[in-house]
């Protein structure tokens, strides 16, 4: 972790926002992703060497790895599934309270879905894991991510499709919001239109094996286009009501709706980096838009064009998609570097964007600002 995510982290801790109390979840919060990413060859499904990414259970199907490249000694050689995907111990963790980590004991929970329903069910571990299951790929983000930062995941999750119990608790036409409760004594409510959704996934499982303590043994729910807030681990109850309930961080100034904005992060090279003049490298990153697509990268070099990058697309829809660019710095200088997307409603991030750390917002809904770096070339 580097000294600018402790002090992002810690920011948002005076800003009374969502706080990161511990050695540990500083050190969680800041380790989610890779420094560097995307080898700059262009992956060849079924090229490579290294095992597919844990328990994606299609190898063929995600194409094993490209071949590991080393560009530049200052970006390691990394494979492909290493860069597209986030390993359970290096995703973030945020959380409302963080002495509070529920140990749950499976044979013991419960998950119960009740209120404006006909029907109401109360499903213990066995039942959850009789269900049909269905295995996706998915991005993962706090709201609270700075721009450039972190608190950002992706993940081959498994569970089952919380639309099978919906068939069977039936909902009454009464119903507007489904709120929810947790092992730890988090709570938060969501929109029907968001929970009612057929991608809504119950998972039990995130690569290939169940979920940790941390990130929510032994069930989180998942609902696309939101971010993290809204989306409890170590879940227990799920109660359809008539108006709208605010939760933890909704109380505390964060996003009564969280829809997911449309965000570009440079990953290489890093802020600082000192190149050669004359001599290639890759700005390469990710950028992600919840339940839009990405449709357009662009980077920008001090005052020029804004060039289009190649687009590498994650497995799913709901994955982001990682990009590159070939670019020589021309003579000894610094340089300034700034990325942005455009999504498939045709927003493309700019200037007037903002959020946490960059542009006017607030950071309140999150942030679709620009992301810019600055290297030396000598
Ligand atoms: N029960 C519970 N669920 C929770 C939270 C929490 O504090 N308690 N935090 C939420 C937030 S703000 C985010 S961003 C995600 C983070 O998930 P992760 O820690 O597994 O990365 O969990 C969400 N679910
Ligand atoms: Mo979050």
């Amino acid at each position: 972790m580097d000294s600018k995510d402790v002090k992002q982290v810690r920011n948002l801790s005076r800003r009374g926002f969502m706080m990161a109390v511990t050695g540990s979840a500083l050190a969680a919060a800041a380790g989610c992703r890779p420094s560097s990413i995307v080898p700059p060859t262009p992956y060849v499904p079924g090229s490579g060497t290294s095992p597919a990414p844990a328990g994606s259970g299609t190898a063929a199907a995600s194409g094993g790895t490209a071949p590991a490249v080393g560009v530049d000694a200052n970006y390691g050689q990394l494979t492909y599934d290493k860069v597209m995907f986030t390993s359970a111990d290096k995703l973030y963790v945020t959380q409302w309270d963080y002495n509070n980590t529920p140990a749950v004991d499976a044979a013991q929970w419960t998950l119960t879905v009740d209120g404006l329903v006909e029907n109401p069910m109360t499903l213990d571990y066995a039942a959850v894991k009789a269900l049909p299951a269905f295995e996706d790929t998915r991005t993962l983000e706090c709201i609270s991510n700075p721009v450039g930062g972190n608190l950002i995941g992706n993940i081959v999750w498994k569970g089952f499709k919380l639309q099978d119990v919906l068939d069977k608790v039936k909902l009454k036409p009464t119903a507007k919001f489904a709120k929810f409760q947790a092992a730890d004594g988090y709570s938060t409510s969501v929109a029907l239109e968001w929970i009612t959704q057929p991608g809504v996934m119950m998972a039990y499982e995130m690569n290939g094996a169940p979920l940790n303590t941390v990130h929510g043994f032994p069930l989180r729910i998942l609902m696309p286009g939101l971010y993290g807030q809204k989306m409890p681990r170590w879940i227990t109850h799920i109660e359809f009501i008539d108006s709208y309930f605010r939760g933890y961080w909704e109380s505390n100034g964060w996003s009564d709706t969280c829809i997911i904005q449309t965000e570009s992060i440079i990953e290489t090279p890093v802020d600082g980096y000192s190149a050669k003049a004359g001599s290639q490298l890759y700005i390469q990153g990710l950028s992600f838009a919840g339940k839009r697509k990405i449709t357009k990268v662009e980077v920008q070099v001090e005052n020029g064009p804004w060039m289009p990058v190649t687009l590498v697309p994650g497995k799913s829809s709901l994955t982001w998609t990682q990009w590159y660019l070939p670019w020589t710095p021309p003579a000894p200088g610094s340089y300034q570097i700034a990325v942005r997307a455009t999504d498939d409603t045709g927003f493309t991030q700019n200037q007037d964007a903002g959020g946490l750390f960059g542009g006017t917002g607030s950071g309140a809904e999150g942030t679709n600002a620009i992301h810019r770096i600055g290297i030396q070339a000598t």
